[in-house]
């Protein structure tokens, strides 16, 4: 794999998560915005860019610096040097091209690089020292986030509405081990997490499907349970509540809202993290997902 062969970290995008696995010392994750990554990102000799548009909010605006030495590599002849100038471009499949990459490092004799430089040290401190930094930041939510991601099969897909929950620890802190199971919206727009769920249900081989939603983007598409109960999709929702989790300490024991469909729940941390070890009995229960395919009344 390219990241090992060069002993480099990668960093992702949102929906590149999954790509490397994040329990992978190389990955860093999708911590654009952490000072340490900024850093790490300016002093770095060299960025293979692989597949990504340089969306403005992952980069700040653009204001993101990256290093001068930065090949391209996108399917899309339009995309290298759109936001960022390149040193060299590659238009092609970004499976073929980076194992021809690899095959090149081969070919020309490439010593294994940077073991004794410490820069692989480096990426694995500076992953930690995002994930802690952030981590300060959540004040009551972090329990929320330890409650649900051991609960978590590595193959469960995790679908994030627009909810302030995904931006601040959804699309980075819960852990992404897979391609393909991490799907969140690029547009921002609230509403779209239970359709993009119910798709994810149908098209994924691990039940149940996992939805993060806030309360009001979950209300713009909730007709679709309908869908759900008519295809017995297995879909478990967690709807969190803004004031509720603002406004935590004004609310004892009670900053979420939690419920499955058919069965609605009570609210509470209690309910929420027994909702979370359902989530993790049914992922460990591929006969669920048989049974919902075959059409049985199996609850999620
Ligand atoms: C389709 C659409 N309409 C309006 C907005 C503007 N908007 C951004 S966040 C937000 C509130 C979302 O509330 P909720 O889903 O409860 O999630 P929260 O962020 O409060 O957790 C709105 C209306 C949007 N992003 N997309």
């Amino acid at each position: 794999m390219l990241v090992r062969r060069l002993g480099a970290g990668l960093l992702t995008s949102p929906n590149g998560r999954g790509v490397l696995s994040e329990d992978d010392p190389s990955c860093i994750g999708n911590f654009s915005w952490d000072p340490d990554v900024r850093a790490l990102c300016r002093e770095a000799d060299l960025l293979i860019a692989i597949g990504t548009r340089f969306q403005g909010p992952n980069t700040e605006s653009w204001k993101m610096e990256l290093p001068a030495r930065l090949v391209h590599l996108d399917i899309d002849s339009a995309v290298p040097g759109r936001n960022y100038p390149v040193e060299a471009s590659i238009v092609a499949d970004a499976k073929v091209s980076t194992m021809a990459l690899l095959d090149g490092l081969d070919r020309v004799g490439a010593p294994e690089i940077l073991a004794e430089t410490g820069w692989h040290e480096r990426i694995v401190s500076v992953a930690d020292s995002s994930r802690r930094r952030l981590r300060g930041t959540l004040g009551p939510q972090v329990g929320l986030l330890d409650g649900l991601a051991p609960c978590l099969h590595p193959g469960t897909v995790i679908v994030k509405d627009s909810t302030i929950s995904a931006y601040m620890w959804g699309n980075r802190l819960l852990p992404v081990r897979r391609p393909r199971t991490s799907i969140t919206s690029n547009s921002f727009a609230i509403g779209l997490g239970l359709p993009q769920a119910l798709g994810a249900a149908v098209g994924s081989k691990e039940a149940p499907v996992v939805l993060l939603a806030g309360g009001g983007g979950f209300l713009l598409a909730a007709t679709e349970l309908a869908t759900v109960a008519q295809e017995q999709l297995p879909i478990v929702a967690l709807i969190l509540r803004r004031r509720r989790l603002r406004n935590s300490s004004e609310h004892p024991g009670s900053p979420v809202r939690a419920w499955r469909w058919p069965d609605r729940c009570g609210a509470g941390t209690t309910r929420f993290l027994r909702t979370c070890n359902r989530v993790r009995d049914s992922c460990r229960s591929r006969r669920l997902n048989r049974g919902l395919r075959a059409g049985s009344s199996a609850s999620a």
